[in-house]
């Protein structure tokens, strides 16, 4: 029987590549993020491709009536969820505490905790009834070793893990795996989008080092999903090769 992944923020980057990934390896999908036009290209290439179920369901995952108008409509469309991940999430931008936009704080709070809680939330009773599933949440390095300037945003990382070793215990009794996914740096829009746009600052964070792509992310993920019921990889950090943890790298050796 076919099984069916939800991931949040597949218009890009991880959530894309893990999207592409199990369609090319008989998943059905449900693929979320906020650019409907990128979610119905991605839709209409992987059902052509590999013949694979496509749901698209365009929400912000911050606005909390959204999110339960978004699952209500999907429970009208299929009652089975085995894996959930939720990956939607960004840095926007990159500053002392003193000098932080309070706007970006909020961006990224409302986004990276409050809009996995939301999602979890919707997800969880239906895995329960269904005896079992598989969430994955994208933490990061940030999330184990806090970096120069990367204060909250390291914070909400921080509290994905949190999050993802409270879920595991909460959620032990129903049979569901959670497990935290935690990428060091790779290259995807997420520069572009914490640089708001500005490519050249993007750009070089990547220079000089060869960075993790966002298949390696979707590799993985499909290896923790695929072994067998009886083991849960709890938590995976990863990084390329040229990066030790969250703060050191080639670049400042
Ligand atoms: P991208 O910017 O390429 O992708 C982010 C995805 O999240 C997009 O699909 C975007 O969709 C979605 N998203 C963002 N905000 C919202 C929102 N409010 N509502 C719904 N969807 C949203 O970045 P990555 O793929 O790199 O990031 C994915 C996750 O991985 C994030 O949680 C990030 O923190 C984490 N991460 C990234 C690392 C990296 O170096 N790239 C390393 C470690 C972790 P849309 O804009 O269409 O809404
Ligand atoms: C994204 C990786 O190092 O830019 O979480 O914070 S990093």
């Amino acid at each position: 029987m076919r099984k069916t992944i939800l991931i949040t923020g597949a218009t890009s980057g991880f959530g894309n590549a893990i999207a592409r990934h199990f369609a090319k390896n008989g998943y059905d999908l449900i693929i979320t993020g906020r650019r409907e036009e990128r979610l119905a290209a991605v839709k209409a290439e992987l059902e052509q491709a590999w013949s694979c179920k496509v749901i698209t369901l365009a929400f912000d995952v911050r606005d909390k009536e959204s999110v339960k108008a978004a699952v209500a409509e999907l429970m009208l469309q299929t009652d089975k969820i085995d894996i959930l991940v939720n990956n939607a999430g960004l840095a926007s931008g990159l500053s002392s505490i003193d000098e932080g936009d309070t706007d970006d704080w909020d961006l990224m709070i409302d986004t990276n905790i409050k809009g996995l809680l939301y999602m979890t939330r919707q997800i969880v009773p239906l895995m329960k009834a269904q005896g079992g599933g598989h969430i994955f949440n994208i933490g990061s390095t940030a999330g184990k070793l806090v970096y120069k300037n990367g204060n909250v945003y390291c914070a909400t990382k921080f509290a994905v893990d949190a999050l993802t070793q409270a879920m595991r215990i909460d959620l032990l009794p129903y049979g569901i795996k959670v497990t935290g996914i935690n990428p060091g740096m790779a290259e995807t829009e997420f520069s572009l989008v914490r640089f708001k746009g500005d490519t050249d600052r993007a750009g070089k964070v990547y220079e000089g080092v060869q960075p993790l792509q966002a298949e390696d992310i979707a590799n993985v993920i499909y290896f923790c999903a695929t072994l067998p019921p009886h083991v849960c990889v709890n938590d995976l950090t990863l990084t390329c090769l040229t990066q030790a943890n969250g703060i050191y790298s080639i670049k400042n050796a």
